[in-house]
């Protein structure tokens, strides 16, 4: 027996120094090289944390890729993304987390405008700057933000109003009285409020101009349709829908169907959307959405631009807005006519 043991301890020798000298010499070559090289990059990136909205509409989609495009390795960059589905709680939990994992920089597209204050000057007592892309927030401290990119939402409401008082005029419709409804996107949102406040400082003017009611559609498909099915049944003379997001449209075109009626160019109804994502300029070419206000989803490039700006010791611009047009039937084959580039 004993004469069995010591031959197998002899057997096992080998294996058993082998074994002995990778645990004494930690393993040195492989993983130590890799890990180190691996933390010199890291250490290279610049580290982005990324508060989303959530995925509520197909110009979010978009959005969020033109923001992953932006920050990939290749630009030098870490993205941490945080999809925070629709809730602000969700975001103010996110941007703690970024600013616990000292992240470089904290970009925020927030859901609303309002209650900001305090995460934000937690932010900034970490040193972290923070970009705000898409909507903007209501802030006392304007120095609790760095910068923001996105789009000029008044103007947006302003587009679509000038174009109905034109639409109007060109059928000689500028006396009759006309029913206007409003689908409204998410609650205190900057896009919400900005269209809504430009369009009506156009329909104010307009003493024809009757707006029956506007209903909150949270700018998804689903609530869309069922507002506007909700409308539909309340009044049977609605003139025109304003619908402040594709998605809301697409949804109030089914109920607007399902309801007998026809819309766009010589239908029943006048559709006004916003956004201009491919499938609702589609529905322009074929005439079922009569004007697409373009709401430029590509922003993730020019706050990639800011990042570098100030990591070149650049001043900034508070606000830049991003290039955007409308698209009428008119219009629609033409090429993309808004220049490349930013105005701050
Ligand atoms: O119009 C809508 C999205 O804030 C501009 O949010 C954005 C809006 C956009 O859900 O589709």
């Amino acid at each position: 027996m004993r004469q069995f043991i010591r031959k197998n301890i002899w057997a096992a020798a080998p294996v058993l120094f082998v074994l002995i000298a990778i645990l004494l010499m930690g393993n040195p070559l492989q993983a130590g090289d890799v890990q180190e090289s691996q933390t010199d990059k890291d250490d290279n990136l610049i580290v982005v944390g990324v508060s989303q909205v959530g995925s509520e509409s197909v110009w979010r989609t978009a959005h969020t890729q033109s923001v992953q495009d932006a920050f990939t390795r290749a630009n030098g960059y870490m993205l941490i993304f945080d999809n925070a589905r629709q809730k602000q709680a969700n975001q103010i939990k996110a941007i703690r987390s970024f600013i616990s994992q000292q992240v470089d920089y904290i970009v925020l597209s927030p859901i609303e405008e309002t209650g900001w204050d305090t995460v934000l000057q937690e932010a900034k007592d970490a040193g972290i700057p923070v970009i705000l892309m898409d909507r903007m927030v209501s802030v006392n401290d304007p120095s609790l933000y760095t910068a923001w990119v996105g789009s000029d939402f008044v103007r947006e409401g302003q587009d679509a109003g000038y174009w109905l008082e034109d639409y109007l005029k060109k059928q000689g419709k500028e006396q009759e009285e006309v029913n206007i409804v409003v689908l409204k996107g998410t609650k205190g949102a900057s896009a919400t409020i900005g269209r809504t406040k430009g369009f009506n400082q156009v329909a104010r003017l307009q003493h024809n101009w009757n707006i029956l009611k506007q209903a909150d559609g949270e700018f998804t498909t689903a609530k869309g349709k069922e507002e506007m099915a909700r409308l539909l049944e309340l009044y049977d003379d609605i003139d025109v829908v304003v619908s402040q997001n594709d998605d809301m449209t697409f949804g109030a075109l089914e109920a607007i169907r399902e309801a007998g009626k026809t819309a766009g160019v010589n239908g029943d109804i006048t559709v006004i959307s916003f956004d201009a994502v491919d499938a609702g300029v589609e529905l322009v070419r074929n005439g079922e959405i009569n004007i697409d206000v373009q709401c430029n989803p590509d922003q993730g490039k020019y706050v990639e631009q800011i990042i570098q700006d100030i990591q070149a010791g650049k001043e900034v611009e508070k606000a830049y807005y991003v290039p955007e047009r409308v698209y009428t039937q008119e219009n629609v084959e033409e090429e993309e006519n808004v220049t490349e580039g930013i105005s701050g």
